[in-house]
């Protein structure tokens, strides 16, 4: 399986965010990638190639371009504003009855009409990042659509809380949702994300909620009790066409792996009877039980399980990494879903 990383997904180097009433050292950084990268070449996983350079239609297919064009000027706004901090964060919502209507010509009204949350820092060369990471994915998809039946992104920043015009917790471009849409502009009639990351793939699931050509499955943390908080529910099942196409599995905070098995069960039956040509895995690393911000209890060993199942599936597969921040063990525990996903095809072949 080859892998996908690109150096410049590095430069998106946040130090703090804010959490818990302060600031707090950011959880989502560079070393992230770094130590997936190391364990990937100490396993000998396969080669990592660097993403291919693509116009920005592919992003604008999913994201709004006032959005994009927004993502690409706040640094710059905020300097214009005379600001000397290095980290940019938002403080004020068009929430409830407020107007959505107008976009505010100011850095911090813009900042607040296109997040959802003041737990993303973003920086000078955030849009670097992102746009790479976008990249990333999409030479992903690129690979499975010359013919490999797997391949891994590895994305940093993640993506999968980005909407068409919001970002937040730590996601700015929807990458797992950009290679799903260029599938499809290829050709692919129908594409299965499935988001494992102990948070709601609250963006996935808005961008395709009324589509039936992607179907959208996620495991996660309750948002009654966890983050996003305002999506992710059971109940909340697809609409138009795309009614029946959204599968959420919200678990409880301790949830370990006979449970989280469960909904994956669940999950894979759905998959396959919807039958997809290609299936893009949000693969997030923090269902782990040591996971700094997660409270699911799932072992090293049982992201091999995760991979194996997905296997089973025998589908052409794309892994777009999205979170994970124990960092000591992420190397480890993202190279067990992969070689779990690759020694079953293997054996099944
Ligand atoms: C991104 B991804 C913890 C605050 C956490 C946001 C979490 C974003 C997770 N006190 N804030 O889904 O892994
Ligand atoms: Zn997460």
């Amino acid at each position: 399986m080859k892998t996908i990383f690109s150096p410049d997904q590095l430069l998106h180097a946040p130090t703090k965010e804010i959490s818990d009433g302060q600031l707090v050292p950011a959880n989502e950084v560079p070393s992230r990638a770094e130590i997936v990268l190391a364990h990937l070449k100490k396993a000998q996983f396969g080669e990592v190639l660097t993403p291919n350079e693509f116009s920005l239609d592919p992003i604008l297919k999913v994201h709004d371009a006032d959005y994009v064009t927004f993502l690409q000027d706040f640094w710059k706004l905020w300097l214009a504003e005379g600001r000397t901090v290095e980290e940019v964060f938002p403080f004020v919502w068009p929430v409830h009855g407020l107007r959505h209507d107008i976009v505010p010509d100011h850095i911090d009204g813009k900042l607040g009409f296109y997040s959802f949350d003041a737990g993303s820092p973003m920086g000078e060369h955030t849009w670097v990042a992102a746009r790479k990471s976008a990249e990333t994915a999409l030479t992903g998809a690129e690979l499975i659509l010359s013919g490999d039946n797997s391949a891994f992104a590895l994305c940093r920043p993640p993506g999968h809380h980005a909407h068409r015009r919001l970002y937040g917790g730590y996601c700015f471009l929807n990458n797992a949702a950009i290679a799903a849409q260029y599938l499809r502009d290829q050709g692919v009639a129908k594409v299965t994300v499935f988001d494992v990351d102990y948070h709601h793939g609250n963006g996935t699931q808005a961008i395709f909620y009324d589509r039936a050509d992607v179907q959208f499955l996620s495991i996660h943390a309750d948002p009654k009790v966890e983050f996003p908080y305002y999506l992710g529910h059971a109940n909340e099942r697809g609409l138009k066409e795309g009614a029946g196409y959204n599968h959420n599995y919200p678990l409880p905070h301790g949830t370990a792996w006979a449970q989280w098995e469960e909904a994956m069960e669940d999950a894979c039956h759905s998959i396959e009877k919807f039958a997809p040509d290609v299936i893009i895995v949000s693969l997030g690393m923090d269902p782990y039980e040591n996971d700094p911000i997660s409270q699911f209890k799932l072992k090293t060993d049982d992201f091999t399980k995760i991979g194996a199942r997905i296997a089973k599936l025998g589908k052409p597969t794309l892994f777009v990494m999205e979170g994970g921040y124990a960092v000591g063990d992420l190397g480890i525990n993202c190279t067990k879903a992969l070689s779990g996903y690759l020694d079953t095809v293997k054996v099944g072949s």
